[in-house]
């Protein structure tokens, strides 16, 4: 598919509107805050433009989310019998990270992308890919807003939500006074923002404590002193009883200690490969490092896959990373 630029927030929300039987609303696969906050603002957008619709995800919406109002909508992808025309895929950079979700797509479909990831290479027929946004929530508060489309309680608390995980609390270097303007505004909605916080951000269950305490067991500091990194197994996880998706509590451990640049998660999967996330400080561009590995993501915050076994992987990887630490601190 060419490379285009981006469609109005018109041509897109008329397309969206388009539509007379349902709309389908996908996001990335371990669907995060600003996946799971956006994909349910635009269901709920649709709702209140009198369309139907079905939001869908490979995977279960982690539990931190279960009080995001309309998140009952979330169906799982084997679970969807039909086929949609008309398609929005939010937060996701490309066709892959949609997983399964493509084959609910009818032989004739038009597929509406909108999102905020460098690395997202344009895989729609029409296209709203804004890489300077701080979160695909603020891209369609953007849009709500341009076209006169009312934030209510409800839309304003799922695009807080996201806004807050993709800034990381509002501590990242995306945490621009236009996020903080759209999150005032957000706010005058009415709702709690601790709760949110503590929801999305803080609150851990006992199974993520005991990942927490088996997986810094396996924390290692590289040669260089620049870069952590820890390592899941899947008798780890197994051990300390969490999911997959818990496995994400550890990675502040990694980069937040100090001195360190480069934070890595590795965590194998039950085929033995490989999910990798990396994060970085100040100067290392992990995204450009994911994509050599066919994945992607924002310069701070990247993710990828690789082969397995795991032992061999994290070799591969740090390597990597070690030479652009080099690099980046030469
Ligand atoms: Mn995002």
């Amino acid at each position: 598919m060419a490379v285009t630029g981006n469609n109005t927030y018109q041509e897109i929300m008329d397309a969206i509107l388009d539509e007379p039987d349902q709309v389908l609303v996908v996001c990335h696969i371990s669907p995060d805050g600003d996946a799971v906050g956006a994909a349910l603002a635009m269901v709920h957008f649709l709702e209140q433009a009198g369309k139907s619709f079905a939001v869908v995800n490979d995977d279960p919406v982690p539990s931190r989310y279960d009080f995001l109002p309309g998140v009952n909508w979330f169906q799982r992808t084997q679970s969807v019998a039909r086929k949609f025309s008309t398609i929005v895929a939010v937060d996701c950079a490309d066709l892959k990270r949609l997983g399964n979700t493509t084959q609910l797509f009818a032989d004739s479909h038009r597929l509406i992308n909108i999102d905020h990831h460098e690395t997202n290479n344009r895989y729609g027929h029409m296209n709203l890919v804004q890489a300077e946004a701080s979160a695909t929530c603020l891209v369609l508060y953007r849009m709500f807003h341009a076209t006169g489309i009312a934030i209510d309680r409800n839309v304003a608390i799922l695009l807080y939500t996201g806004i807050l995980f993709d800034t990381g609390g509002f501590r990242y270097n995306n945490t621009t006074p236009e996020i903080h303007h759209a999150a005032a505004d957000l706010l005058s909605r009415g709702f709690e923002p601790f709760m949110i916080a503590d929801r999305v951000l803080e609150s851990l269950t006992r199974e993520q404590v005991e990942l927490v305490r088996l997986g810094l067991s396996t924390l290692k500091i590289h040669d260089l002193g620049r870069i952590a990194y820890v390592v899941v197994s899947q008798e780890l996880l197994r051990m300390s009883g969490a999911t997959d998706d818990d496995t994400e509590v550890l990675l502040p451990y990694t980069r937040s200690l100090s001195g360190i640049e480069v934070g890595i998660l590795f965590r194998e999967r039950p085929d033995g490969s490989v999910k990798v996330s990396l994060r970085s400080r100040d100067r290392v561009d992990v995204a450009s490092i994911a994509l050599q590995f066919g994945g992607g993501g924002h310069v701070r915050a990247a993710g990828c896959s690789l082969d397995g076994p795991i032992e061999q992987s994290v070799v591969q990887l740090v390597t990597v990373v070690a030479a652009a630490v080099k690099t980046a601190f030469a």
